[in-house]
């Protein structure tokens, strides 16, 4: 092992000893690869990293995509997002939370969940960096499912948790609504941001992860609906009810999450199979911007459910 490794609190951790800019041997990029699978979260800093570099490492990882959610690309390099605050889209992105104004928050979630097939991760670079706020939080869920019970352990291996796609933030079940408000220009609809109407994605409360084999739980607040049939395993709707929201505070917990606060040059890259990750925004007029890439996820983890009525 050549790198140095530095934990994170609590989940992930910081990778150094090596230079971005020198070539990267097949040894290190296997180390690289399997720690991104040990840990999920991995945090460079003090790199020297153009757009280049970026879709250049990224691809250690597998191959890149273009991610639908993101309208910006940049023109040089198609396989870079640029995510930015503070800029003329600020008003599709504006909320309120308690009264405050804020741009860009983001729940917990996982990219493309409702898609049943997520990417299978990204690597996020801090281009600019907001005065305040801005953060990005990343929660392990291999970590959140290993410190549950064994009954609910046992429980959770028998269910199935469908995801709903809604532009509409007040319409999501489990999401924190105290205080919330949208903004004028708040999307309404998929088709507003020129979005196709996702069927709802259905998956096993616990998800094996296709290369580490570890066990995750797939329980995250954002678009989470229910529980699929819970009378079929004996529980009530308030009692599958209770179940998720007691889920998706488990999987909150600061033990399973890290916040990065972001310094120029910063790279993320997670593990979309494993990580959820959430933005808490920025106030208006805060410029921020991130240069994104995405690992493709090659592998369907959900399945999609369409309507099986035939008229009969
Ligand atoms: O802007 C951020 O911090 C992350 C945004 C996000 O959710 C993403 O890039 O998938
Ligand atoms: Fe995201």
């Amino acid at each position: 092992m050549t790198l140095t490794v530095t934990p994170l609190d609590n989940v992930g951790v910081q990778v150094s000893g090596f230079d971005i800019n020198e070539p990267i041997t097949d040894e290190l990029k296997a180390e690289l690869k399997a720690l991104w699978y040990e840990h999920a979260i991995l945090v460079f800093r003090d790199q020297e990293i153009s757009p280049e570099k970026q879709i250049e490492f990224s691809r250690i990882f597998g191959d890149l995509e273009i991610h639908p959610l993101e309208t910006i690309t940049s023109g040089q390099h198609p396989e870079l997002f640029v995510l930015e605050n503070g800029g003329d889209k600020d008003k599709f992105f504006t909320a309120y939370y308690g009264g405050e104004e804020i741009v860009g928050r983001l729940d917990w979630h996982m990219d493309l969940h409702y898609t049943a097939r997520p990417n299978h991760g990204a690597l996020l670079r801090a281009v600019v960096v907001a005065k305040e706020d801005g953060l990005t939080g990343f929660g392990d869920l291999a970590k959140a499912y290993d410190a549950l019970d064994d009954d609910t352990k046992a429980l959770l291996e028998e269910l199935e948790v469908a995801y709903t796609f809604s532009m509409q933030r007040r319409h999501m079940r489990y999401v924190d609504l105290e205080g919330y408000e949208p903004g004028p220009y708040s999307p309404k609809k998929p088709a507003d941001v020129n979005f196709p109407d996702f069927a709802d994605a259905v998956y096993p409360a616990v998800v094996t992860h296709p290369i580490s084999g570890r066990k995750i739980l797939e329980v995250v607040e954002q678009f989470l609906d229910r529980v699929i049939t819970p009378q079929q395993f004996g529980m009530s709707n308030d009692e599958s009810i209770e179940l998720l929201e007691r889920l998706v505070a488990h999987g909150k917990n600061p033990e399973f999450t890290y916040f990065h606060k972001w310094r120029e040059g910063d790279m993320v890259l997670w593990d979309n199979w494993r990580a959820m990750h959430c933005t808490t925004g920025t106030k208006p007029g805060i410029k921020r911007v991130i240069n994104r890439t995405t690992i493709e996820g090659d592998i369907t983890l959900g399945r999609t459910l369409t309507s099986e009525w035939n008229g009969a």
